[in-house]
């Protein structure tokens, strides 16, 4: 029994494996990463940065699928492990509200949450520059496509897995056409998924070296009996680019733009061959996790180095922990986030 509880779904078939003697960290990886490697199906050169749900006693998972074109889409898998995947061959069939075919241009990094009964995709989208993409489904069958949320540019748009207050709860990452080299995680409201406002700042990049350049939403936050756990991503500059690590932090249940705490060091950094090299090295970029909350274990799925999907492994009260024994939040990200 964990002493932190998660408030959720019993899960007993996550993936899981125990942590090894020799890491030191709060995360460790799956020993036989990376669980999707290049060319998974037929006219696509990677999977990375993906998500995965629970559906029906298995797993479902929306891929974000670099084309042999090079242009990123969004693929679903079906796995009873959530380990070993089969796709569906064509992209997802987006169709908008009167079911007419409504295909974004171009879809990466997304999110899949599920509130109430249905199963909401967000992604990185081309709505005359990247911005954020959303769908809803409630089978997997049909996929309508919701108002874009916000104008551009925005990106990694993740989902609060319930209301809040009686509203959704939406974290962005306001962002300029490229490679963004600034960036904060802000928050926003809606009472309907199409209206969105009441506009907090959550956090900013930090001071601490590994997040210095920007920060952006990783996997849907996870409820626990501490307040919102979430796990991240931080980005800094080197003479050789950018580098991709995975950081962790605890929001305010009930106002979540209010951060308790935040780990001032990485959960975890790129270290092995699989996130090191790759069409872009030096990557970790968490998108979604899996939770049991009668063992409190906690499944991440990451995309590593832009090329292969990766998975670590803590538990709530190992990250819990870890956030609060090294909380290096500031007066601001403790602040409502208005100003
Ligand atoms: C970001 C996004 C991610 C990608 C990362 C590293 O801007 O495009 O999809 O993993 O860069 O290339």
């Amino acid at each position: 029994m964990s002493k932190v509880k998660i408030i959720g779904e019993s899960l007993p078939n996550i993936p899981w494996q125990d942590k090894p003697k020799d890491c030191a960290g709060p995360v460790w990886r799956y020993s036989e990463n990376p669980i999707i490697k290049r060319n998974p199906l037929p006219g696509v050169a990677r999977i990375f940065n993906s998500a995965v749900i629970p559906y029906k006693g298995e797993f479902i998972g929306v891929f974000r699928a670099e084309q042999i074109d090079g242009v990123p889409h969004l693929y679903l898998g079906y796995s009873k492990d959530g380990i070993n995947w089969e796709y569906e061959p064509e992209k997802i069939p987006f169709v908008n509200e009167k079911g007419e075919p409504f295909m974004p241009r171009y879809a990466y990094d997304p999110r899949l949450i599920k509130i109430e009964d249905t199963y909401y995709i967000i992604w990185c989208t081309d709505f005359y520059g990247a911005a954020l993409g959303m769908a809803k489904t409630k089978d997997f069958k049909k996929f309508v496509r919701i108002d874009n949320p916000f104008l551009p540019f925005n990106r990694n748009g993740v989902l609060f897995p319930r209301k809040i207050n009686g509203n959704f709860v939406l974290l962005s990452r306001p962002s300029d056409s490229g490679h963004t080299p600034f960036g904060d995680i802000f928050l926003s409201e809606s009472p309907d998924m199409t209206f969105w406002g009441k506009h907090r700042h959550v956090m900013s990049r930090g001071s601490e070296w590994w997040q210095s350049l920007k920060i952006g939403g990783g996997a849907a936050p996870i409820e626990t009996s501490e307040g919102w756990l979430m796990f991240y991503h931080g980005v800094t500059g080197t003479c050789n680019g950018y580098v991709y690590s995975m950081g962790a932090c605890i929001l305010d249940i009930d106002n979540p733009s209010i951060v308790k705490y935040r780990a001032n060091s990485f959960v975890l950094t790129p270290e092995e061959w699989y996130e090191e090299r790759g069409f872009v090295a030096n990557v970790v970029f968490p998108c979604a996790a899996l939770t049991d909350a009668d063992t409190g274990r906690i499944a991440i799925y990451y995309g590593a180095a832009d090329s292969y999907v990766g998975m670590a492994f803590t538990t709530v009260d190992e990250a819990v922990a870890f956030v609060k024994e090294h909380d290096g939040a500031t007066e601001d990200d403790k602040s409502i986030g208005i100003i």
